[in-house]
Order: C-alpha cells, then structure tokens, then sequence
C-alpha cells in the first residue's frame, strides 16, 4: 500500500494534479476541501459549521475534519493507496493520521510539496473565483487570509514529515502536464524502491 501526501499552499494546484495522479495510479482519492464542500451542499450540520470557517478563509477545527477522513479510511478497506489531497493541514491532524495509518499497518510514504510564489497563487485562485463558484475564492481578502493560514498553521506539516526524510519539493509553476510529469517521477523512484 502507496500512501502519499499532496501538500501545499492554497491554489498551488493539488486539486488539478490529484485527478491526473489518481486517473494514472488508481490511488482513492482523498480530499478535505472536497469532503466539506459536500456537507455543504447537502446543509448537514457539519457542512453548515465548516462553512462559517471556510468563508473566513479559516481552516475548520481539527477533531471535524480527523473524524472525517478516519471515515473514509474505514469506508475504503481493499484501497490499494491513498493519495491525500489537502490534509493533513496541521501538526495535530499529521499525528493523527499517523496513528490512524498504523492502525491498518500503514504509513506515509511520500509527501509531495508544490512550491508557487505567492502572487502567482492569488492569481490562480480568484481567476478560478470567477467561474467556479467557490465563495472562498472570490475575495481577496479571503484568498489572502487563506495564504496566512497556510503559512501560520499549515506549512510546519512539512517540517513535521521532514524529520523522517518523507518530503519530496517540486516546483508547482508551469504547465500542468510538466508539474504532472515531474511528480510522477518522484512517484516512480518510491515505487521502484519499494518492489
Ligand atoms: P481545498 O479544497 O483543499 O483547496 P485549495 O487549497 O484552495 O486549492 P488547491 O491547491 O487544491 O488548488 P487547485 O488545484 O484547485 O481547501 C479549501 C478550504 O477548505 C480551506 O481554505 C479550509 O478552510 C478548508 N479545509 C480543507 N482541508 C482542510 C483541513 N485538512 N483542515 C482544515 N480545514 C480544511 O488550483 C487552484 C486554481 O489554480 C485552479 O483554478 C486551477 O485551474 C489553477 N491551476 C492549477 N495548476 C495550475 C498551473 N500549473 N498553472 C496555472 N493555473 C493552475
């Protein structure tokens, strides 16, 4: 079992490369943002609490989104790997997806980090605002404190995986298909390690 980590800032395209990379190795997909979106669309309790979060560009509280995806671990029993696609977002969710990896004599493998500067991100992110529908990404202020957060909370994820060699950098600027090209070769050289 493969499981990887696609981590970076706000707008720095681990949506876009998770279909590419999911529709390539057939990894289940698992995506934080994705995950509370539908609650929000269907107006659950959950969806109704993350949403007074994300319209601040806040990330939702730890214990919502850990029980989220300890779910979809156990709805997902014969996955073959797991690709992570904005989670985990924090030290305290990190530790908690180790302990719930263990627990299926799992771990991750690979965490691989998109590097994009920071004007090119808020570019990205309300040129998607326009079309996408996406609330989160319509105000610049909003998009902005998004950045904050990553940078107060979230970029010490890195640090966290570091520590055990797991980080993989990759320059998250460019044409998708070559960002898709160079992460799949650091992809490749685990895979190649493992057999
Ligand atoms: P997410 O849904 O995870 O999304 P994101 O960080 O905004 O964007 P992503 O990096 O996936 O960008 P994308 O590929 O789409 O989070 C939304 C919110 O949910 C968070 O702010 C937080 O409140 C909450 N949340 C989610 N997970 C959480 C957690 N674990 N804990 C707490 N809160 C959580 O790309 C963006 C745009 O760039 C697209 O329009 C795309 O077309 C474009 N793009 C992509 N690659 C490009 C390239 N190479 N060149 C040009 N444009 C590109």
């Amino acid at each position: 079992m493969l499981n990887l980590v696609l981590f970076g800032p706000p707008g720095s395209g681990k949506g876009t490369q998770s279909e590419k990379l999911i529709a390539h190795y057939g990894f289940k997909h698992l995506s934080t943002g994705d995950l509370l979106r539908s609650e929000i669309s269907r107006q659950t309790p959950l969806g109704i609490e993350a949403k007074s979060f994300m319209d601040k560009g806040q990330l939702v509280p730890d214990e919502v989104v850990i029980g989220m995806i300890s779910s979809a671990l156990d709805n997902n029993p014969n996955a073959k790997g797991f690709l992570f696609d904005g989670f985990p977002r924090t030290e305290a969710q990190a530790e908690a997806l180790d302990k719930l990896l263990r627990l299926k004599q799992a771990e991750i493998n690979l965490v691989l980090s998109l590097i994009v500067k920071e004007e090119e991100l808020v570019k990205r992110l309300l040129n998607r605002g326009k079309s996408s529908g996406r609330s989160d990404d319509t105000n610049e202020g909003v998009v902005r404190a998004r950045i904050a957060e990553y940078h107060k909370k979230t970029a010490a994820v890195a640090d966290y995986y570091r520590k055990f060699g797991k980080v993989k950098e990759v320059n998250g600027e460019g044409s998708v298909e070559t960002i898709f090209n160079s992460l799949c070769a650091e992809i490749e050289k685990i895979i190649y390690i493992g057999q």
